[in-house]
């Protein structure tokens, strides 16, 4: 076989296993082929693709199919993901973004971008980027800061070691992200007399690695001696699992959670000891039990400037911090007490410790406060939900009216602009795969795709894309992608004429609106100030396969939504909102630096602001405040 044959045979047989369960650990190729593939693992997925049962897809974009894979192995807990297969030179680099966007999101993907000749031969051929004075540099050594494990096939039988190695780190939860095989396009189609063993079927164990026994006991005995302890829900908690172990622990000893992006959904929206999101983002019930908590416990969280508050959420109070993380420097940030494991064998564990030093839970007084943040804040997520019966819609009754009509088990799908804050506030969902938000990267255009990903790994689950009209007109191709998948996906575009979000931003630092709305240059200004580019977005999803539905208001919303229920295939809806009102901060900062000198007054202010802001940051958090103090 050649080195592609070679490399098809041996993907359609990987699988991942834990806690007993198998699962393909591969589950197709996404591939555009261009002169670098197409001869090579495009001729081997064409002659063995079928028959090995690992169906090729064809995107339309090469970042998109990224997206589409790491979204696909978000919603099935890392257990499983797909390969994306790119032509050399731009085919590859477009790769790039989206695995930047997996390796922070901690999301296996395979990347197979083609390369040069390894022969050199034909050298320069069509798209090759020639280095001056490193002539084995191409440019997909742009791959290896963005990936988790890279390397460069340039022998056939080197495929033998790289295939076992970048297997390995797809599977480890603590290593896992974008893996690239940089293929040289003379080796793809190379053969090779391989040992017949390389491709008998393997289970690569994901393991579930428990914490050291000093960890535990230090991180049980600094939280059961704290009276306001706190536990902040991270991704960590979904990919583990881990949804009933940490119910079971905060209902026993009354803790309650907090969550991050990736961790909403973690416990229902209405569990009891559910607070809501916490940190720049956050909702005032988690933002105040943050500041006023004396232990708090991060579980599978990176601990990102968002969830921090960047570093004012935690630790006012001279908290201790402990980190419950697979990852062993996600463990080690804050200056925390780490607690090394898997986050559902680290919550039982930790559940036995308490236990086992008579814990008996945290005291009444202060669930009774919990209880008074919790409902206060319910209250005001109904009422940002309401429809406020004024003529513009407003994005906050937009949300509400969505996730009512589609239920809090329908997965809504969101990355960039303001609508994941919004999204984070506002919906609820009521199970651990009911919230996708990628906000790692933040990466506008990774929704389209991103829907496309869910709805393969879950095709009897309803999906509803959130997209904004900065992020729609970014990257919209691969509506053709799932027309031609024949999924059943809901795209609702939220079209507020601009990038809403940065222009929020702008203005909160003191400059006007400048460069973030949708307008014409105009001559008087020699600015983007004229009047407004409207975009009719159902044609232009209609041009692309797409039912499309115009919402002028929210009864033609929700009749729109119930029409792409009952039909199958691509249903876009055009929704046009307000930039105003936007979903008020609840006592959460995120550092942005402000210009330190300025004629303009507003960002003088701002400038003030911002340093008042900071001098509330926590530097350091102690190993030991409380001895310390
Ligand atoms: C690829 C990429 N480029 C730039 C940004 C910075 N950015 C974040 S949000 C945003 C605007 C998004 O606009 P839109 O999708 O219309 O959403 P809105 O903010 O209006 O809700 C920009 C430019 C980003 N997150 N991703």
């Amino acid at each position: 076989m050649t080195t592609a044959q070679a490399l098809v045979h041996y993907l359609a047989r990987q699988h991942s296993e834990r806690d007993g369960l198998e699962h393909r650990l591969i589950e197709g190729v996404w591939a555009i082929f261009g002169h670098g593939n197409v001869a090579g693992l495009g001729q081997a997925l064409e002659e063995y693709g079928e028959d090995l049962t690992l169906p090729t897809l064809r995107p339309q974009n090469e970042q998109a199919m990224v997206h589409a894979a790491a979204a696909f192995a978000k919603h099935r807990n890392r257990l499983s993901t797909f390969a994306c297969a790119s032509s050399i030179g731009p085919g590859s680099t477009n790769m790039i973004t989206g695995a930047a966007g997996a390796t922070i999101n901690r999301l296996p993907v395979l990347l197979l971008p083609s390369d040069y000749f390894a022969s050199r031969i034909p050298d320069p051929v069509l798209q090759q980027l020639e280095h001056p004075s490193e002539h084995d540099v191409s440019v997909n050594d742009a791959f290896r800061p963005v990936s988790r494990f890279f390397t460069r096939v340039s022998r056939p039988e080197q495929l033998m070691a790289a295939l076992p190695a970048a297997m390995a780190v797809l599977t480890d939860p603590s290593r896992t992200g974008a893996v690239t095989l940089s293929l040289p396009e003379d080796v793809q189609a190379e053969a090779y007399d391989w040992p017949v063993a390389l491709f008998e079927r393997r289970v690569w164990n994901v393991r579930r690695p428990p914490a050291a026994a000093e960890q535990l006991a230090a991180v049980a005995s600094a939280l059961a001696r704290a009276r306001r302890p706190l536990i902040v829900a991270g991704g960590g908690v979904i990919y583990s699992e881990a949804s009933a172990a940490l119910a079971s622990l905060v209902e026993r000893f009354g803790l309650p959670v907090v969550e991050s992006q990736a961790g909403k959904g973690a416990l229902p929206w209405d569990h009891p000891m559910n607070l809501g999101p916490v940190g720049a983002n956050g909702g005032e019930a988690a933002n105040r039990a943050a500041r006023g908590a004396d232990f708090v416990l991060a579980v599978g969280t990176r601990l990102g400037d968002f969830v921090t508050a960047s570093r004012t959420a935690f630790g006012r109070a001279g908290a201790r911090m402990a980190v419950l993380n697979v990852d062993p420097d996600d463990a080690r940030k804050l200056d925390a007490l780490p607690l090394l494991a898997d986050a559902r064998v680290g919550l039982e564990q930790l559940g036995g410790a308490l236990d086992e030093i008579g814990f008996g839970g945290t005291d009444a007084g202060y669930r009774e406060q919990l209880e008074a943040l919790r409902s206060s804040w319910h209250a005001r997520v109904d009422h940002l939900r309401a429809a406020r019966g004024t003529g513009q819609l407003a994005q906050s009754e937009v949300i509400g009216a969505i996730n009512a009509a589609v239920g809090g088990h329908a997965t809504v799908v969101c990355a960039a602009g303001s609508m994941p804050g919004d999204l984070l506030k506002l919906w609820r969902p009521e199970d651990d795969k009911a919230y996708h938000v990628e906000y790692g990267y933040s990466c506008m255009g990774y929704e389209i795709p991103a829907g496309l990903g869910v709805k393969l790994a879950e095709p009897e689950r309803r999906v509803v894309v959130m997209v904004g009209d900065g992020s729609y007109l970014m990257m919209n191709s691969e509506l053709v992608t799932a027309v031609a998948e024949r999924v059943d996906l809901t795209v609702v575009v939220v079209d507020n004429g601009a990038f809403g979000s940065i222009r929020g931003l702008q203005m909160s630092v003191g400059s006007p609106s400048f460069n973030n709305e949708r307008r014409a240059r105009r001559t008087e200004t020699g600015r983007t100030d004229g009047e407004v580019v409207g975009v009719d977005f159902a044609k232009h999803a209609e041009a692309m396969g797409a039912t499309v539905y115009r919402c002028e208001d929210l009864g033609q919303l929700v009749g729109a939504l119930e029409a792409a229920r009952r039909r199958n295939g691509v249903n876009v809806l055009d929704v046009k909102v307000g930039l105003e009102p936007a979903v008020p901060s609840f006592e959460g900062w995120w550092e942005v630096p402000v210009a330190e000198t300025s004629h303009q007054p507003a960002v003088r202010a701002a400038r003030e602001a911002y340093e008042a802001a900071r001098s509330r940051q926590v530097l350091v958090h102690g190993s030991d405040a409380e001895e310390g103090a």
